[in-house]
């Protein structure tokens, strides 16, 4: 297992949707333990209606994001967008089923590059994902998440079966928090991907 997927483990922050306040992820950063970062911005300003401006706005958030990752020794994962993962020097993309395929993720990022796949109850696709050469697999939302209310649920005992069966990381999202995130360690989730917890 290459160095960066060991770091695939612990408190896996993703961005709240809306305007990066850099602050209170610098702040967040600073307070946690938090291995990876996931730019994750699907809203954009009532104002941005060009889809070239919701580019340079994400690329200008990202740019800094990706410094404040390099200062904390923190992974930066970027969600959805492989070309600005590119643009920013990201470590890695983050893909859902809408999204680019994980071949064409890794024939533009490299062999090094950090490729991770939603999977969220599906341990055939997480298989699938694996076999087509992801970094790791998420799976949820393992609980009730106010963020994400709509997205199916995924059991712990669904965890328990991936990590018989799967080889890479598995990293459990949805709803989790201080208090429920040994739970999905316990079943088997190498890291934890928090929002509302976090920020
Ligand atoms: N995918 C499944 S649940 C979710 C995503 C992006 C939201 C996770 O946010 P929170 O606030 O940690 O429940
Ligand atoms: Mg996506």
């Amino acid at each position: 297992m290459s160095y960066t997927v060991k770091k695939i483990r612990g408190i896996y922050a993703i961005t709240p949707d809306g305007p990066i306040d850099l602050d209170q992820i610098r702040k967040a950063i600073s307070q946690h333990d938090i291995s990876i970062l996931q730019y994750r911005r699907k809203r954009h300003t009532a104002v941005q209606t060009e889809k070239t401006a919701d580019s340079a706005l994400k690329l200008i958030e990202a740019t800094k994001l990706r410094q404040l990752c390099l200062q904390h020794h923190t992974l930066f994962i970027i969600n959805d967008d492989i070309n600005l993962a590119q643009k920013v020097n990201a470590d890695g993309v983050h893909l859902g089923k809408n999204d680019s395929s994980i071949q064409a993720a890794r024939n533009l990022l490299g062999d090094d590059a950090i490729i991770g796949v939603s999977c969220y109850n599906d341990i055939n696709l997480a298989k699938s994902a694996q076999h087509q050469g992801a970094s790791y697999v998420a799976f949820g939302a393992l609980f009730a998440s106010s963020t994400k209310p709509d997205t199916p649920h995924c059991s712990l005992d669904v965890i328990i079966q991936a990590k018989s069966v799967i080889d890479i990381p598995i990293v459990g999202i949805g709803g989790i928090d201080f208090d429920n995130q040994e739970q999905a360690l316990k079943a088997g989730c190498s890291a934890v991907a928090m929002i509302n917890a976090l920020f």
